[in-house]
């Protein structure tokens, strides 16, 4: 059966929050992201991406490429609020919506066309209901297949609306590089121009047995049949995530409290940059701890409400780590913290005591001078071991 998918991606979305929320900012580059001196741009306004502007770079060559915009740190509890309302506005048009991120979704249409006239009407409907629910601005794509929906929502943004009919599907491919195809990275993108491949047309009518030698059978199958604009993948809707979790295995076993108590607050602090780009928050922590002789054990605390700033969720880890009697002689083999019984989150920070509050900081200020300032690079090269939910 032919399927009808749509995929929707709100515009520069967290400098689009911000610029309906300050009448000021509006029509002005804005770019929102980390401003300290290491900072990285979040997004920036398509103001702003006409100096050069855009995700992933350096704030320090922002600033120099646009320095007269309005710089702001991102405010993520305000865009999941807003990406939640998003996200039950797209429920209402289908039950089978699939979650990319924080602004970006796959809807499966399939079987609704009675409702509407036709695929264009969907995307025409579903554009208007979040622009008068939100007052934000969003690309759609429309196709039989996530491939397809995914290239056309991107294809005219911002505020964008293009379908992609079956029939068309080739035709539209045809003159775009390979790279838009995903899972086409440099390396891939590299050893098809050595075969002299560069559009996606060229990859259409390639020799299959000339791919297959330079990729392997199974990457030339997958990449010709995408060329001819076909991808059976289906959406598969979001289940709620149970929980969030990081845990490290050393390399060499910790001995000292000091040391694990470390690691701690950068897994802490990945854990919480992760609740917070999901909207959700926390009512319980969970610190795992293995040692040497691989004996196991967990330690939870669970709180009045739910948190998920850094330094809640690294109070309970420590508070739950120092209350543990080390066991003499054996080094700490592996350290995780978990943060479980989750809920849509606004941000709660349970040290409203401010004396409270900068005692912690004190504490971490002092690990992190101890550790150097890498304490968060080092959780984020290690990759996740293992992952909950
Ligand atoms: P995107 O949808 O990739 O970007 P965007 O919505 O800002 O702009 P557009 O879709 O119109 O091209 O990402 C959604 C949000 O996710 C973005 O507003 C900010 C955040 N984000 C980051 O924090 N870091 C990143 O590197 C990227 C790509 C996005
Ligand atoms: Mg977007």
């Amino acid at each position: 059966m032919e399927r009808i998918i749509l995929h929707i991606d709100m515009d520069a979305f967290f400098a689009s929050v911000e610029q309906r929320d300050h009448e000021e900012y509006r029509g002005k580059p804005v770019i929102v992201g980390g401003l300290g001196p290491r900072g990285v741009v979040s997004t920036a306004s398509y103001e702003a991406r006409k100096f050069g502007v855009h995700s992933a770079q350096a704030m320090a060559i922002a600033r120099r490429r646009c320095p007269g915009a309005v710089f702001l740190h991102p405010d993520h509890a305000r865009y999941s609020a807003v990406s939640r309302q998003i996200f039950s506005i797209l429920s209402r048009f289908s039950p089978v919506i699939e979650k990319l991120s924080i602004d970006e979704g796959f809807l499966d249409l399939t079987g609704m066309e009675r409702l509407m006239d036709s695929p264009r009407a969907y995307g025409e409907a579903i554009k208007r209901a979040v622009r008068e629910e939100t007052g934000l601005t969003a690309s759609v794509g429309v196709a039989p297949n996530k491939f397809l929906a995914k290239l056309a929502s991107d294809m005219e943004k911002p505020d964008g609306l293009v379908v992609i009919r079956p029939e068309d599907a080739e035709r539209v491919l045809a003159p775009l590089p390979v790279s838009r195809i995903f899972g086409v990275g440099k390396k891939t993108e590299e050893r098809l121009a050595s075969l002299g491949l560069k559009t996606i047309g060229q990859l259409a009518v390639a020799d299959r047995q000339k791919l297959a030698r330079a990729l392997g059978d199974r990457m030339a199958a997958q990449l010709l049949s995408l060329a001819h604009g076909l991808d059976d993948r289906s959406v598969e809707p979001t289940r709620a995530v149970q929980s969030i979790g990081r845990e490290e295995t050393f390399n060499e076993d910790i001995r000292s409290r000091e040391e694990a108590e470390r690691v701690l607050l950068s897994l802490s602090e990945e854990v919480g940059w992760r609740l917070r780009r999901e909207g959700l928050a926390a009512r319980t922590v969970t610190l795992k701890l293995r040692f040497a002789s691989f004996d196991t054990y967990t330690r939870q605390q669970t709180f009045p409400e739910p948190v998920s700033y850094d330094e809640d969720i690294f109070a309970a880890a420590q508070s739950l780590f120092r209350a543990f009697p080390l066991p003499p002689g054996q080094g700490i083999r592996l350290l995780g913290v978990t943060a479980g019984n989750l809920s849509a989150g606004g941000e709660i920070s349970l040290f409203d005591d401010h004396e409270k509050k900068d005692r912690l900081y004190d504490a971490i200020d002092k690990l992190k001078g101890k550790f150097g300032e890498n304490v968060l690079t080092r959780a984020a090269l290690t990759k996740p071991k293992e992952e909950q939910g």
